[in-house]
């Protein structure tokens, strides 16, 4: 080749050269480093430029969810991804099905796939630290929902969104109280808790004790783990009412599911649940209020499910780089058997 045909082509190969380049780089590839995603999360400007509109890809979140032991969990679920889908959040979920270790390889998962904010619902509460930690390296934040994880460093998560369970037993042992409060004692209590180690149980069971030990004929008679699910709900209290089936004149379950396995074992041990025996239960799902309201369920405290909304703004808000108070509670409310006929038709789970 002689040199004016190299020269002829030389610019155009070389104009190619450079433009090929430059759409590369407006491109956001799913090939990003984890320092190109935490730089993302906190410097890019809330509108996408004008000039580049195609440019931006969605705001990709993993979600780790813990289980579907109840109807709370299969709402909550269905309420995470309804919101994603209509904020326009690229969804990652992943069900643990009660497994730590489970949680951990999603979580690993969601890293591998550069997801710009990690949520989850922790199904216990402690041994989380080191998992955030290589989240926190990979430069990627963190929202816990639902139930709360015990870890010493603040800097791990950005914000905890769920209910106040402390609050949630308070107002269990309240309601008991003041049922009670012309009955003469000794009151045997039965409690059904939920997954040993998980902060609903662990909360709900605190508030209640720090109510009811105001009266001194309130006594715990028996206590049990029952994982929030109606069968083992219903056979704990079958062993209940076998052990003790007498003494019984309360039942505090820590869920509906729960709640709604002890009616069945009290009908079919030929006592009659609200009358015979006091039940109270935590959530609010359809299927308890339809017990409540025909007398079989004495009080529900409410526990919100529908927190997808709440976690969708806060995942934008971190991509927008502004900040977020430590803690979201989720605002809820109790249903005595009164209100249950007015609140049904507006129950979503
Ligand atoms: O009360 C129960 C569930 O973590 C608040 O977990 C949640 C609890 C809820 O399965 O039904």
């Amino acid at each position: 080749m002689d040199k004016r045909r190299i020269a002829k082509w030389t610019w155009p190969i070389m104009f190619l050269l450079l433009f090929a380049c430059d759409k590369k780089e407006a491109a956001v590839t799913p090939e990003q480093t984890p320092d190109d995603v935490s730089r993302r999360t906190v410097v890019e400007p809330a509108e996408a430029s004008p000039a580049a509109p195609a440019a931006r890809r969605p705001i990709v979140l993993g979600f780790s969810q813990l289980g579907s032991e109840s109807d709370w969990r299969n709402a909550n679920s269905e309420s995470v991804k309804e919101a994603a889908a209509e904020a326009g959040i690229e969804l990652i979920f992943e069900n643990a099905e009660q497994s730590q270790e489970k949680q951990f390889e999603a979580i690993r998962s969601f890293v591998e796939k550069r997801a710009d904010v990690i949520a989850i619902a922790p199904v216990i509460e402690t041994g989380w630290e080191p998992i955030l930690r290589e989240v926190k390296q990979a430069g990627i934040p963190v929202i816990m929902v639902d139930r709360e994880m015990k870890i010493s460093d603040s800097s791990l998560y950005v914000t905890f969104i769920g209910s106040d369970f402390y609050e949630e037993g308070r107002k269990a042992g309240k309601y008991l109280r003041d049922v009670m409060r012309d009955e003469p004692g000794p009151i045997g209590i039965a409690e059904l808790k939920g997954t040993e180690g998980s902060s609903p149980t662990i909360e709900r069971a605190k508030g209640f004790r720090d109510i009811i030990q105001e009266r001194s004929d309130f006594r715990i008679i028996l206590s049990e783990h029952a994982n929030f699910t109606v069968e083992e709900g219903k056979r704990v209290m079958e062993k209940f009412l076998k052990e003790k089936g007498n003494e019984i004149r309360v039942l505090f379950a820590h869920n509906d599911d729960m709640a709604l396995g002890a009616v069945e074992a009290i009908k079919e041990y030929g006592l009659r649940p609200g009358k015979d025996i006091i039940i109270i239960s935590v959530d609010g799902s359809r299927r308890a209020l339809e017990k409540l309201a025909a007398g079989e369920i004495n009080f529900v405290v409410e526990c919100n499910p529908l927190i997808g909304p709440q976690i969708m703004q806060a995942v934008q808000e971190i991509m927008e780089g502004r900040s977020l108070p430590k803690r979201i509670v989720s605002a809820e409310t109790v249903f005595t058997q009164s209100m249950a006929e007015q609140e049904l038709p507006n129950r979503r789970y």
